[in-house]
């Protein structure tokens, strides 16, 4: 029988104290779902401690991270108010294990979305959408992981910085991205890259979330997935994401 709350004790003891651990399926048979069990009891220890939910994050929606990490099943996690990084804030790398930067699109809903919806419902229901970065710190040594592994894991949620809210009209479907560090463009993209058009990633939260019994909530934010490949960080480095209509959000690691 897997011991859902000792595995999550496990993931969360090693997010808060930013100590990588084996993969929890070394040692243990579980299932995808009792991977979402076990994300689940751990951001409920976040909640304990005092953290508010304020979103969720899609994963694998675009090819360019299912071959960066060699999984190809859509997955989804929970963001906290904890994991915010302010726009144009400093994050130090002790607190994390070995925090990787994705440039993605973030939605803000204005009402709340129960799936399952279509692309009009779902986008009816945005307030504003945001160039965003996410930070994501697998707690698994090495990065390397199963499905159910990152699932139990909150699917490496960790940090998210939101560019300024711009008004929700504008076109999605194929916006450029350009992930830059130190100014140099690393990461060329397009938000088609995010499963066709973004808003897929929003209606597959709005589903996916809703049959874990967890509808998306007013004021909540969504992060729609990496467009690319996610980039390292290093000591001192200044992360941009810079969206064609929508413009730039940036943060800067600790030298
Ligand atoms: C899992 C999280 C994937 C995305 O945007 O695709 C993700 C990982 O790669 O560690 O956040
Ligand atoms: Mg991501």
């Amino acid at each position: 029988m897997t011991d859902i709350n000792a595995l999550a004790k496990i993931v969360d003891d090693a997010a808060r104290n930013a100590k990588s651990i084996r993969q929890l399926s070394e040692k243990n048979s579980f299932s995808v779902e009792d991977g979402y069990a076990i994300q689940a009891a751990a951001f409920q220890r976040r909640l304990a401690r005092g953290e508010r939910q304020t979103g969720v994050k899609m994963g694998f929606t675009s090819r360019a991270k299912m071959i960066q990490m060699g999984l190809s099943d859509m997955i989804w996690g929970r963001l906290s108010d904890g994991m915010l990084v302010e726009d144009g804030g400093t994050i130090d790398l002790k607190h994390y294990v070995h925090p990787r930067a994705e440039p993605e699109i973030a939605f803000l809903l204005g009402a709340p979305l129960e799936g399952p919806v279509t692309a009009t419902e779902a986008l009816a229901a945005v307030e504003a959408v945001a160039p965003a970065i996410e930070i994501i710190d697998s707690r698994y040594r090495n990065f390397k992981f199963s499905l159910a592994d990152v699932v139990a894991d909150n699917c490496s949620s960790s940090g998210f910085v939101i560019g300024p809210w711009q008004n929700p009209d504008a076109d999605l479907s194929n916006l450029g991205m350009v992930l830059e560090l130190n100014g140099r463009a690393v990461q060329i993209g397009s938000s088609g890259a995010i499963l066709g058009h973004p808003v897929r990633s929003l209606t597959a939260a709005a589903r996916l979330s809703t049959a874990a019994g967890d509808r998306l909530e007013a004021g909540w934010i969504v992060m729609a997935g990496g467009a690319t490949a996610a980039e390292a960080l290093s000591p001192g480095v200044h992360v941009r994401n810079v969206v064609q209509e929508l413009g730039s959000v940036a943060f800067s690691v600790a030298a």
